[in-house]
């Protein structure tokens, strides 16, 4: 798969055929449209799709079976072929021409058998009521439901307080500019334009993204925020020519409630994290603020600048702040402060050394949530270090709520760890149907155990 298949669109369906059919379910992502009626498809549904084996000019379809799942993708069988499966279909059922059975007689559309089953069949209203007796079909409301989900509460002009890529210890104010299948292209309202009016600087991120608050925030909690720069005009961009309007709490989603009360993190307690600029690394760390609402800033032992620009802020709640001994305990590489070797390294003499504690384990939220992913599982994936980009990616570890993911054709370095529940992991599909742009594999696998040529490893906040 080249580049070339960004412009086709990507075919899953033959990718999922060579790579073993194996793709996390829909029902697997809260966040995603018809992952509540996922529970009403499964193989032996029976639906009618447009026949695209037929010469005449007009729209015409037939009756299919639904013979493989994956994603959001089935394997259809026209109705006549049996157990040939010369002719199966992939396709979308999110965005595809297909409908519940009773569909084209209540509209009006044609049912034509394909040509090459037509001759076989002599009585076709017997074969089908036969075949069709105790069938099930798609829920009646399948359209509905999907175009429902779509919709979201943030629109263009909408103002917001996200993370600041250029200092990930503080957030920016930003202004919605467009909104794809629930993410969100932001533009800094002080990001400033180039010549030709190109945004500079924008950040995207999904609507449910902890990284995204509502106008008042970071006051209220005491998190640090970039003064806006009120010298950088951006009245000439569409996004700000309307007037703009704060976005309020209600518009997010809410984080579980932590007591702050005898017990909870406090200042040089030592944890285990997810580094945010290097999703696949999780360090030794500790806690350096504690903020309000249950939030916390963290900062990653000995390679912290010291001006606490580059301290993250995690909610009590985050699936990226671990206890003590987590890495140990699941068999993961801990990274460990410049000057310590794995051989040697223990948290008890760590603690002892630097005369600190391990922040108590009963404040993490390790729930083991049963997600129903495995490894192995195909999905689609926002690069969180380039959020833009959604990528075709494979889970490669589960640990607990953790997933480790690899993004398909890319050296495990980009490997990111990410919660199962995170906004930004969708079903095989899910671009198709909101119309989001995929990132295919860049090439094939790279052999087990062998480096390919050299890709840039990503120095960049985000
Ligand atoms: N500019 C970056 C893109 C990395 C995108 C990787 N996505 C999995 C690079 O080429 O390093």
């Amino acid at each position: 798969f080249g580049q070339d298949a960004t412009l086709a669109g990507f075919d899953w369906g033959n990718y999922l055929e060579k790579s073993g059919l194996l793709a996390a379910p829909v029902s697997c992502f809260r966040h995603v449209p018809l992952c509540a009626q996922w529970d009403d498809i499964y193989v032996g549904l029976k639906v009618e799709v447009l026949n695209t084996h037929t010469a005449l000019p007009s729209k015409v379809y037939w009756i299919a079976t639904v013979v493989q799942l994956t994603g959001y993708m089935a394997l259809l069988r026209y109705e006549g072929f049996e157990d040939d499966d010369s002719h199966d279909l992939w396709c979308n059922l999110g965005t595809a021409d297909v409908h519940p059975i009773g569909w084209c007689a209540v509209n009006s559309k044609l049912l034509v058998p394909p040509q090459e089953v037509h001759q076989h069949i002599k009585d076709w209203k017997s074969y089908l009521m036969e075949r069709l007796v105790g069938a099930h079909t798609l829920p009646v409301d399948f359209h509905v439901k999907m175009a429902d989900s779509l919709r979201c509460p943030l629109r263009q002009g909408v103002r917001v307080e996200v993370v600041d890529r250029s200092q990930v210890s503080r957030t920016r104010l930003a202004v919605v500019d467009t909104v794809i299948g629930g993410r969100l292209r932001l533009l800094y309202e002080d990001g400033g334009l180039g010549p030709s009016g190109e945004v500079l600087s924008d950040f995207w991120c999904h609507m449910q993204s902890p990284l995204l608050h509502p106008v008042g925030w970071s006051e209220r909690v005491g998190h640090s925020i970039k003064e806006t720069d009120t010298s950088v005009n951006m009245s000439s961009h569409p996004a700000f020519r309307k007037v703009l309007q704060n976005s309020v709490p209600d518009q997010f989603k809410k984080l579980r409630t932590v007591y702050m009360g005898d017990t909870f993190f406090e200042e040089g307690m030592k944890l285990e994290a997810i580094d945010p600029l290097n999703l696949g690394n999780i360090c030794v760390a500790s806690v350096r603020k504690v903020l309000l609402d249950g939030y916390i800033m963290v900062g990653i032992d000995g390679v912290e600048i010291g001006d606490g620009s580059d301290w993250f802020c995690y909610h009590a709640s985050s699936h990226a702040i671990l206890p003590v001994g987590y890495c140990e305990n699941n068999n993961i590489p801990l990274t460990l402060p410049p000057g310590y070797d794995h051989a040697t390294f223990s948290w008890t003499k760590y603690l002892e050394e630097t005369g600190t504690v391990a922040a108590p384990r009963r404040l993490f939220n390790t729930d083991d949530v049963g997600h129903g992913l495995t490894s192995g599982m195909k999905l689609e994936a926002v690069d969180l270090m380039e959020p833009r980009l959604v990528c075709v990616a494979t889970v490669r570890r589960c640990v607990g709520r953790l997933l480790l993911l690899h993004f398909d054709g890319w050296e495990p370095e980009f490997d990111q760890w990410v919660d199962c529940q995170s906004p930004e992991i969708y079903p095989v599909g899910w671009c198709e149907i909101t119309s989001y742009q995929l990132q295919p594999p860049i090439g094939p696998e790279p052999p087990q155990g062998q480096e390919r040529l050299h890709t840039s490893k990503k120095a960049k906040p985000f």
